[in-house]
């Protein structure tokens, strides 16, 4: 079987910390890092994060686009992505597990006094991997926790709704309302005043998912407006947030830089190997992506 090369390409993340932390697991690897990328057909999979335009034009061999971070809108938005190249992106214990631990952090902070943690109940929008740790992680902790999401199957020991009409009921119920969504067309500017309307005036927003599911001028009016009491913004549609932007200096936003749950290189390092491995051998791959339903 012939070996194949996989190329890194991260601009904005330690490149050199993911290939010695392949190196450690099989030192025979032959990896490369953007710029360096050698002969562009010798590649057959490729690890990207904000990766630079034009390069997947240039790797005709591709056939395994993989997400260094969970979320893969930064890979289907690409033109030149092929519809045959499959797409897999990092999902593991650690990155569940920071995010978890972030989200914990930030109800507890932003809670009323007097609320107590068997009172305050969160509305999680996304339970897929780490929306479902996050919501029994939650759970564990005393939290009432219901989640919504796309489709309209029940999940094991955590109440969810679907669907519009659901998603207003739940936003009317939730002291905490948490988006936890994949940036999709479909949840794109989902956090806008039609739901803002329907929150709690009291209600608490986190938003982890992406700046992208943010209406801003919405959000600031639904505060200004006592349409809502707070919210905690990880992730704004330009990162870092800008200094001269309202949500800077907003008394009711709380910003943090996109940190939320950091990719983790050794796990990282381990869904890529394995999924190198089963491509090689025909296997299915971990963590994949589907093109279609665009997460
Ligand atoms: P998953 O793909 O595992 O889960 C996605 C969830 O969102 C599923 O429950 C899915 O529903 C639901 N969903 C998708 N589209 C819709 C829709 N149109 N309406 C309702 N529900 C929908 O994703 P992950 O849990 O792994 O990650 C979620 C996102 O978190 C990432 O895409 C990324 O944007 C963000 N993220 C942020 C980080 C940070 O540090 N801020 C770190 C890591 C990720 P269903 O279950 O029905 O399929
Ligand atoms: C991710 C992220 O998608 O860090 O992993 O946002």
């Amino acid at each position: 079987m012939m070996d194949m090369s996989i190329l890194i390409a991260m601009p904005n993340r330690d490149q050199q910390a993911l290939k010695n932390e392949l190196l450690a697991m099989d030192n025979g690897l032959d990896v490369r890092l953007w710029p360096d990328i050698g002969r562009a057909d010798d590649i057959e999979f490729a690890v990207l994060w904000q990766h630079p335009e034009g390069l997947l034009g240039q790797l005709h061999r591709l056939r395994v686009a993989q997400s260094y971070g969970a979320g893969v809108e930064g890979i289907l938005k690409d033109r030149d992505l092929r519809h045959n190249v499959h797409i897999t992106r990092v999902c593991g214990s650690a990155l569940q597990d920071s995010m978890s631990a972030y989200l914990a952090e930030r109800i507890a902070a932003h809670n009323l006094p007097g609320r107590s943690i068997a009172e305050t109940r969160v509305g999680l929008l996304g339970v897929g991997r780490l929306g479902l740790a996050a919501a029994q992680h939650l759970q564990s902790l005393g939290y009432q926790v219901t989640g919504w999401r796309r489709s309209a199957g029940a999940l094991e020991g955590v109440p969810v709704m679907h669907g519009g009409e659901q998603l207003f009921a739940l936003c009317a119920d939730s002291d905490f309302v948490i988006c936890l969504l994949p940036l999709t067309p479909a949840t794109e500017n989902m956090l806008n005043i039609h739901l803002f309307n329907h929150f709690r005036p009291d209600a608490w927003l986190i938003n982890v998912g992406r700046g992208a599911h943010v209406v801003e001028n919405d959000l600031i009016f639904a505060l200004d407006n006592g349409l809502l009491r707070g919210a905690t913004l990880d992730v704004t549609r330009v990162e870092p947030c800008p200094a001269q932007h309202p949500f800077r200096r907003h008394p009711a936003i709380e910003s943090t830089e996109h940190t939320a749950s950091i990719t983790d290189p050794h796990e990282a390092a381990e869904v890529i190997l394995s999924n190198y491995h089963n491509l090689q051998h025909s296997a299915p791959l971990l963590c994949r992506v589907d093109h279609k339903r665009g997460y």
